[in-house]
């Protein structure tokens, strides 16, 4: 009733990160009222930078089949709500929809093809990476990757995140890997499906980077300006 859809609007405007989390899930379930009360959030934080907590309203809406919201998203956020900057001239709506889908596998494969795509014409034949190339990548290309992941998966996956547990650990791999899932006692993970493709990975699972060729291109971009640089 509408003494419930006021006093969740009013807790998802204040409350903590996780009571958000939980309030987005609750009005999904109420249909139309709760589908205002995200169009609205969405709208109040629209000059704020981005977080997941506006990536989780964002996905709810996105996939609603109520004509409200479809028309809603096409009118407010027709390429979502992470800005889709890009130095080359690259699009990354086709990534941005995957996300906001949760179809993290297919995200997954789409995001080594624009990391080809910012290396070059040979990087896209080739299908891999060379570290000079992920060294030479531009900073605002990187960072709208990284958002995009960080914002439509609760802060758990992105090239940032998994920076920061690398950090942590000393930069040790061995530690990294298992801490990440990529690596159970000296049994690599194997790709695809031993890889767990929803939010219930652990923290930095996602995205990948195949170290059949070692560790120098993972290195790279995670010692990456990128994510020690602030472009606004
Ligand atoms: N794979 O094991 N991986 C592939 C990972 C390794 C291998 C792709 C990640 C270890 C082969 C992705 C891990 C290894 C292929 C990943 C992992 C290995 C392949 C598809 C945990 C053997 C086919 C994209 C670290 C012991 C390659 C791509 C080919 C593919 C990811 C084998 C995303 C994170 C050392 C044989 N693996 N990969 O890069 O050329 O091809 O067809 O990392």
């Amino acid at each position: 009733n509408a003494n419930d859809i006021d006093s969740l609007r009013l807790q998802l405007i204040s409350g903590s990160e996780k009571a958000q989390q939980q309030i987005i899930s609750q009005l999904a379930d109420l249909d139309n009222e709760g589908l205002d009360v995200l169009m609205e959030f969405l709208l109040q934080r629209r000059d704020y930078p981005v977080t997941w907590v506006d990536g989780k309203a964002y996905q709810v809406l996105y996939s609603s089949d109520a004509p409200k919201a479809k028309e809603f998203m096409q009118t407010n956020f027709p390429e979502g709500i992470v800005p889709l900057k890009s130095e080359c001239g690259i699009n990354y709506n086709p990534l941005q929809q995957l996300l906001a889908l949760q179809d993290f596998q297919a995200a997954d494969r789409e995001t080594l093809q624009k990391m080809c795509e910012l290396a070059g014409p040979t990087a896209v034949q080739r299908k891999w990476l060379y570290f000079t190339e992920v060294e030479n990548a531009p900073v605002v290309d990187l960072q709208t990757i990284n958002n995009l992941w960080l914002v439509h998966s609760e802060g758990k996956f992105s090239f940032s995140v998994q920076r920061e547990i690398w950090l942590s650990l000393g930069k040790n791999w061995d530690n990294f890997w298992s801490k990440i899932g990529w690596k159970s006692g000296n049994n690599w993970t194997r790709y695809p499906h031993e890889f767990t493709w929803n939010l219930s990975a652990p923290k930095g699972h996602l995205p990948l980077s195949n170290q059949l060729r070692g560790v120098r291109v993972m290195s790279s971009l995670l010692s990456h300006p990128a994510w020690s640089t602030n472009l606004e």
